[in-house]
């Protein structure tokens, strides 16, 4: 049951609406909840994991080391301070697989400082998006990238051909996309086997992922152990429910939340306190779609990341390979889309840049100087459902506090331009030129 102490004109209208809570929240979406006091949660404070105050502290002073070795050692400190029961079962597990990874970037750095010539594993952004082809060896991972971009890369009939990250460049439209290849993914990657934690890393750090698998062989084993190290990795390709983002600031920066979806099972005060009770007390946190408790302290600990993915079938042109593709879709049963193709042919590969377009869930917005006549060539790239604050900040970080109004061309209205104000939503396409005060 939820109840409200102190009733107030906000508190009011969360009763009035008490069967759909989120829609008064949206009407005050835009608010710094934690500045408006006027508003509790009696009865619904509940503790994911029930941390120890000591573990808490623990993993500030985790989350401040900046020298991996120093991390390690406080990691496995804060992990002999988790009480061992069934809810921290998850965390124990993720924060050895943090001590794993952490042991195997420091042996790797020990390794090339030697050798001076070791792969590079850590691949600096560039376009609109930063795509991952993952999939086990000999799928045509070379052979896509060779395809659809202009990068050099071996192709061969022999299996662990390519061993380090190769990027090119994919246009769609007017943007490119960088599609980067990684090495082959192989089961127990998520352990360490093979080059699994690097590997996992590239796709941790992308915005997107290709799953690739390959016709020839059996694509839904294939694509089931992509699964399953993706899983084990906490990748995850399907949207989440409820996301939070945790932003840290400078000391004395001070905690904002900013409730942009709704809380299931706990109020903005649980959320603060268990911010709180991690010291993380400098950040901007933004929490969208449905959230639990549990969501806020994954955040803390950034254990889950979502990255939209598409599944993509190679080797159409064999034969016997319609049957597997029927028995790939009944498998993956639409959680994520299945594009059969043909690297060899061509066959299914123009409508690659619509649909991870369509899956990054990005836009394109152009922005026009007020004398200009024509819009930038250029566009931003946004999250589709951006606002023209979103926009605004993007340009410059503090530009939306000298903010007029704005001036929208878009496609959708009968009318164009419009006059608008920070919290218009922008879509594909649009034209936004900003009138500064
Ligand atoms: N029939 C057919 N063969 C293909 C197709 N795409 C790739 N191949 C062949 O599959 C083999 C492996 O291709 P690569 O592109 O090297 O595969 P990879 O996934 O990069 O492999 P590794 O980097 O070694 O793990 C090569 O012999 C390719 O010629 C396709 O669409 N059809
Ligand atoms: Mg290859």
């Amino acid at each position: 049951m939820v109840k409200f102490v102190k009733p107030s004109v906000f508190s009011v209208i969360l009763s009035l609406s008490s069967r759909k809570p989120e829609k008064a929240y949206t009407t005050f979406s835009k608010q710094i909840l934690t500045d408006n006091k006027n508003y509790e949660f009696e009865d619904i404070v509940f503790m994911p994991t029930n941390l120890p105050a000591e573990a808490k502290k623990k993993w500030d002073e985790v989350a401040s080391a900046r020298n991996p070795n120093e991390k390690i050692q406080l990691l496995q400190e804060f992990l002999g301070l988790i009480p061992k029961h069934k809810g921290t079962e998850k965390l124990q597990k993720q924060v050895k697989r943090q001590i794993a990874t952490l042991r195997r970037e420091v042996e790797e750095k020990k390794r090339t400082k030697i050798s001076k010539s070791g792969p590079k594993f850590f691949m600096e952004k560039e376009g609109a998006a930063q795509i991952i082809i993952l999939g086990p060896t000999k799928v045509g991972r070379s052979s896509l990238l060779a395809a659809i971009t202009n990068a050099k890369v071996e192709i061969s009939d022999y299996p662990f051909t390519t061993r380090e990250p190769a990027p090119g460049m994919f246009p769609f439209e007017d943007i490119q996309f960088q599609i980067i290849e990684a090495p082959p993914l192989v089961k127990g990657a998520a352990d360490g086997e093979g080059m699994g934690m690097q590997v996992l890393g590239l796709a941790r750090n992308a915005d997107g992922l290709i799953l690739m698998v390959d016709a020839s062989q059996n694509p839904s084993a294939q694509l089931s152990m992509i699964f399953k190290e993706l899983e084990a990795a906490r990748i995850f390709f399907q949207k989440p429910r409820g996301r939070v983002d945790i932003e840290r600031k400078f000391r004395g920066a001070g905690l904002r939340i900013f409730l942009l979806g709704r809380l299931v099972g706990c109020g903005v005060k649980d959320v603060e306190e268990l911010l709180r009770s991690y010291r993380v007390v400098d950040a901007v946190v933004r929490i969208q779609g449905e959230a639990t408790l549990d969501d806020v302290e994954e955040a803390i600990f950034e254990a889950n990341v979502y990255r939209p993915a598409i599944v993509m079938v190679n080797k159409i042109d064999v034969a016997g390979a319609e049957e597997k593709i029927e028995e790939l879709k009944r498998f993956v049963n639409d959680r994520v889309k299945v594009i059969p193709v043909s690297c060899k042919t061509g066959q299914g590969l123009e409508s690659l840049g619509r649909q991870l377009f369509d899956a990054l869930g990005i836009m394109r917005v152009y922005t026009k100087e007020p004398s200009a006549k024509k819009h930038s060539p250029k566009p931003f790239i946004l999250k589709r459902g951006a606002t023209v604050q979103d926009l605004a900040r993007l340009i410059h970080s503090d530009f939306y506090k000298q903010f007029s109004y704005a001036r929208v061309w878009s496609k959708r209205l009968v009318f164009s331009p419009q006059k608008v104000g920070l919290p218009f939503v922008l879509d594909d396409g649009d034209v936004v030129e900003i009138r500064a005060k």
